[in-house]
């Protein structure tokens, strides 16, 4: 319960803010808006009062490194002495990976934790910042508790806080702070030992340490930097260097932490130019996302959670497994390799507070998404280097390159072909009447011809939680072709300014010989009916993606 008022805690008058609503991944906002006098504090008290007093024990607490990392940090603190708890875990630096802190959390037993991020969006004072709760089992808040903390957020009139100074966030130590234990510890050691009990850390050093195999990783400025040095370059050996861009920086360098071609482009250079490593990764802001990339391209995300299905049992944490869950949007790549082993596959809404539940429940032991999210039940968040260290075990089991591995696969389970294509920052009520369009049309769009490809099926996926039975509505339209292919469209819910307007498109191919075709031009038929379909010009003035993965 609350501290008994005394000299420390002090009540601060406040009026709620409009739109504190927890999004995909929780309250991402511009750092201007964050900036706005009480904003901050008030959402943090929204997530206090939604816990009850006897989950107000202890809290992790860490950021991405990001502008606004380390003061937030410190009013974070504040505010959790005055609303009575007993401990907080703070990463040194402030630094926290999101799947360092899913780790603590576990590890700990603490009731949730605080993750400071806006994950792969852009960071600095023109930037946006991002606040996350995490619940005991060290996974997002589900949906059922982020509608609590937006509503709480609604009904605000004050918050509580204390005075006290800034704790030394630097060194490792155990401080008091208004009756509440700080305790600053290493942001690294438990989440290295976790990754290392569950990889063969001997035959990767053999393989990286020797020099015979060379590789590079991507930090691109952002939360992986240290792990990634303590991991690869010191536990495994790697040669210094082996991690690029591996200091965190408020702003990521000026660049754009998401790990795809086109912002991971210091990285695809290198894997493009004269005498490339072996293998290449990178990671986004918080640490939660990866990109592979072998010899010769990269590693689709929905092929590369297939992969890791198939081959986990070269892997000493994953002999067996449970089941498999990918995301909605993602490819059906996996779902061939579960069929084949008679594993159970779910297929769940995008966000990764879906899995928790599948994960808890030991129904799941893989997950993963499209936009380059790989995990497993180790944490409850996804995790760039767990996803890279599974990579790195495979390809050591097999002595074979990771595009090989790739190649096999294909020859055994076929290939769907899959792209995203968005289109940013466009206008929201345009692309609110494109949703609304199609979710007018999904009886009358089955039959209908557009171009070479025929509807066959329409739906807005709603997803029904076989563990808690909750049902999550609207979460993207679903277009099937008599050719195989799928497209879906939904609106993100990450992002910051305007709309963003996502669709994912796939076609699986069997025969042997159109398996090594280009993506884009292959899924052109699909995508062009799914843009008349949409009408994707119309409502949102653009006749081309911003991005394409
Ligand atoms: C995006 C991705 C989604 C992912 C989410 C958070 O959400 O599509 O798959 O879980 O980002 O990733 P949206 O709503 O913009 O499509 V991250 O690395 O923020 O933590
Ligand atoms: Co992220």
């Amino acid at each position: 319960m609350n501290r008994e008022p005394g000299v420390a805690v002090r009540r601060v008058e406040t009026r709620p803010f409009e739109g504190q609503k927890p999004g995909t991944s929780g309250l991402r906002k511009s750092v201007r808006e964050f900036a706005e006098p009480h904003y901050l504090e008030n959402f943090v008290q929204a997530i206090f009062n939604t816990l009850g007093g006897d989950a107000r024990d202890a809290l992790v607490l860490g950021g991405d490194g990001r502008y606004g990392n380390r003061d937030a940090i410190q009013r974070i603190l504040r505010q959790a002495a005055a609303n009575g708890f007993r401990r907080v875990i703070v990463g040194r630096g402030g630094i926290l990976s999101t799947p360092a802190a899913s780790c603590l959390i576990r590890k700990h037993g603490t009731d949730g934790g605080i993750i400071l991020s806006a994950s792969h969006n852009p960071g600095g004072p023109d930037g946006d910042f991002g606040v996350k709760f995490n619940g005991a089992n060290g996974g997002p808040a589900p949906e059922s508790v982020t509608a609590a903390i937006h509503a709480a957020s609604g009904s605000l009139d004050h918050y509580l806080t204390c005075d006290a100074p800034d704790i030394d966030l630097d060194r490792d130590g155990c401080h008091d702070l208004c009756g509440m234990q700080v305790d600053v510890i290493d942001p690294v050691a438990d989440y290295a030992d976790l990754l290392e009990g569950l990889f063969d850390f001997d035959a990767l050093r053999e393989m990286l340490g020797s020099g015979r195999f060379r590789m590079r990783f991507d930090a691109m400025h952002a939360v992986t930097g240290p792990y990634a040095r303590e991991i690869l370059e010191r536990r495994l050996e790697a040669p210094a260097g082996t991690v690029m861009n591996g200091e965190p920086l408020e702003d990521f360098g000026g660049g754009h932490p998401d790990p795809n071609l086109v912002h991971a482009h210091a990285l695809v250079a290198l894997m493009n130019g004269d005498d490339p490593p072996a293998f290449g990764a990178a990671s986004d802001g918080d640490g939660d996302r990866n990109m592979v990339l072998g010899r010769g391209g990269y590693i689709n995300p929905c092929d590369s959670l297939a992969v890791l299905t198939a081959n986990a049992h070269l892997v000493p944490g994953y002999r067996s497994l449970a089941g498999v869950a990918r995301s909605m949007p993602t490819s059906r790549a996996v779902d061939r390799v579960a069929a084949a082993r008679n594993l159970p596959c779910y297929e769940t809404p995008t966000g990764w507070k879906f899995f928790g539940n599948l994960l808890d429940d030991g129904r799941i032991t893989l997950c993963g998404e499209e936009s380059f999210g790989t995990g497993s039940s180790h944490v409850r968040e996804k995790d760039g280097l767990w996803a890279v260290l599974f990579w790195l075990n495979i390809i050591a089991a097999r002595q074979q390159p990771a595009r090989a591995i790739l190649r096999e696969h294909w020859r055994q389970f076929g290939r769907d072909y899959f792209t995203r294509h968005d289109y940013e920052g466009v206008d929201s009520a345009g692309a609110e009447a494109l949703m609304a369009g199609l979710r007018e049309r999904l009886g009358s769009l089955p039959g209908q011809q557009f171009g070479e490809e025929v509807v066959t099926e329409a739906d807005d996926f709603a997803y029904e939680d076989p563990v808690d039975g909750s049902v999550s509505r609207g979460q993207g339209i679903r277009l099937y072709f008599e050719s195989g292919a799928r497209v879906v469209f939904r609106l993100s819910g990450t992002g910051t300014a305007g709309a963003t307007l996502r669709l994912y498109c796939e076609r699986y191919e069997r025969d042997p010989t159109l398996l090594e075709l280009d993506t884009q031009r292959t899924l052109a038929p699909v995508l062009d009916a799914a843009a008349a379909i949409a009408g994707i010009e119309a409502h949102t003035g653009r006749t081309t993606p911003d991005v394409i993965t």
